[in-house]
């Protein structure tokens, strides 16, 4: 008999989850907040789990009317106003949004897309798993062009080409006898106006440092210090010589201001975005203000510097030197392509990607191993670990930049091939993200894998369960794009499986 949905009942809803109190939008959860002061690995607290899972809840709900009016605006080939909320919300509404900066701004294409996934993922719309993974690959596409690319070419058109220079990473970057200004997060217009303030001699009692990809940005277009990658931000302040720390956006652990209630480091937001409880706003909107924000920042640090206290002060000496700056403009590719064909390199290998604290696995060793055989690529908080270990010379391995620049290792990607006269997939190319944090590092994968590159995942996620939807997945990416997306969390057997196998032959797996 079938069962009914009064069966199904019997089945109980997870309480935890009913309440919006289960965190799962990264790989270090899902993390459960129970009880009223527990926090998430990032230090997320209840509050903002629980407001975050009802965001998500209206983006869902919210894609799928704009869904409804986009099929009939599509349907009856019309077009909207762009000031259409303007003309149809009452005047005095209108007036409040704005005053509350929640006036919608939007009108790209491709957000269509996004939303539509989110109305394509709610509940009662596409029902067919098949349809649903191909969705998946076609935002993984909307990640790489509308997202990398996109941001990789607008930061290079206003800030300028990275170039290849030396640089310093690690801890040991803080330096207790100068005023120490962190910047942190994505985003860098902040980031690049200090670095110009920086370069006055007026200035020269700064030392600028980054954190995470910003501070990457930073380091491949001026060489400024790299101090630490996603989970040694909270170290960055344990220092006690940090005076500000200037975040901008994503991966930024909510626990920081927290943190520094303890210290004198003041933090700093500058996105409208991204507010934390207790830290100084200072937003950013365009050339102007990052300019004089970026003075702010500076004298705020000179202040602040007077603060602290040398009980609390935990400085570290690790400081490695890292060759970095290299993009698909300045790299050997065509003596990369003639050493493929002649068989003198077995392939590209691009570890990329964040690292995720649950991983345990020495993935460096990994690196460090099929660097004899195979040139590495490496970008954002991985490359910052490879750097850390000594391994970023710019011979074999080879440091892109920040989770953007992706974009960079497909252009590598792509020209190889073309110089070959190949395409992608039929070359021994592996993106390979050991310890995957992120949704943006999940989606990184999906855009490779319809690229036609093969992509590995070390931390266990959807993908790994034994179900229909991991075996049509991979039998998808292997007929329409000849990829494949596969988890293998242990270092030693992934080696092995390459020296038998190779990368060129990934076609037939
Ligand atoms: O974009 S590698 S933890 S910092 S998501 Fe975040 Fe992951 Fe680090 Fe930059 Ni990328």
């Amino acid at each position: 008999m079938a069962e009914m949905i009064n069966d199904r009942l019997q089945s109980k809803p997870c309480m935890i989850g009913l309440l919006g109190k289960c965190c799962k939008h990264c790989l270090m959860g899902p993390c459960i907040l129970a009880k009223p002061n527990d926090k998430g690995v990032c230090g997320a607290n209840i509050d903002v789990v629980t407001a975050r899972n009802i965001l998500r809840f209206v983006a869902g709900g919210a894609a799928a009317h704009c869904g409804h009016a986009y099929h009939m605006l599509e349907y009856s080939d019309r077009k909207y106003s762009a000031r259409y909320i303007e003309k149809k919300a009452p005047r005095y509404l209108y007036k409040l949004w704005e005053r509350l900066g929640i006036v919608p701004k939007i009108h790209f294409e491709h957000f269509k897309d996004i939303s539509e996934a989110l109305h394509a993922s709610t509940m009662g719309v596409d029902a067919n798993y098949g349809h649903i993974l191909g969705n998946a690959i076609k935002l993984g596409i909307i990640d790489g062009y509308f997202g990398m690319y996109l941001a990789t070419e607008l930061e290079e058109m206003e800030f300028g080409l990275p170039s290849i220079r030396k640089g310093i990473v690690d801890l040991g970057v803080i330096k207790p006898e100068k005023i120490n200004i962190a910047v942190h997060g994505h985003f860098p217009p902040l980031a690049e106006a200090l670095a110009k303030e920086v370069k006055k001699k007026e200035n020269s009692d700064i030392n600028l440092i980054g954190v995470c990809c910003t501070g990457t940005a930073l380091l491949a277009r001026h060489g400024i210090p790299l101090a630490g990658n996603f989970i040694l931000q909270e170290q960055v302040i344990v220092s006690g010589c940090v005076d500000v720390l200037a975040v901008d956006m994503q991966c930024i652990m909510p626990s920081l201001s927290d943190l520094a209630e303890c210290y004198h480091t003041k933090i700093v937001t500058t996105n409208e975005l991204c507010r934390i409880p207790k830290a100084m706003h200072l937003p950013v909107s365009g050339r102007k203000s990052a300019s004089d924000v970026a003075k702010r920042i500076i004298a705020l640090a000179r202040i602040n510097r007077h603060n602290r206290n040398k009980g609390k002060m935990k400085l570290s000496n690790n400081k490695t030197e890292a060759v970095v700056g290299f993009s698909e403009n300045n790299l050997p590719l065509a003596e990369w392509a003639k050493m493929l064909s002649e068989g003198k390199i077995k392939g590209v290998v691009a570890a990329i990607g964040c690292e995720n604290p649950r991983v345990k696995e020495n993935w460096v060793d990994f690196y460090r191993e099929l660097s004899k055989d195979y040139i590495i690529l490496t970008t954002g908080c991985i490359a910052f670990k490879l750097a850390a270990a000594g391994l970023l010379d710019g011979k074999r391995f080879f440091h892109l930049g920040s989770c953007v620049n992706n974009s960079r290792v497909a252009e590598v990607f792509r020209k190889i091939a073309e110089i070959i006269d190949k395409q992608i997939t039929e070359l021994p190319f592996l993106i390979s993200c050991p310890m995957p944090i992120t949704e943006k590092a999940i989606a990184i994968g999906f855009f490779f894998a319809a690229l036609g590159v093969d992509v590995h995942f070390g931390y266990p996620f959807l993908l790994t369960s034994d179900t229909k939807i991991a075996d049509f997945l991979k039998n998808l990416l292997k007929k329409d794009f000849r990829s494949k997306i596969f988890v293998e969390t242990n270092p030693e057997m992934l080696i092995a499986r390459i020296r038998k196998e190779g990368l060129s032959d990934k076609v037939k797996n």
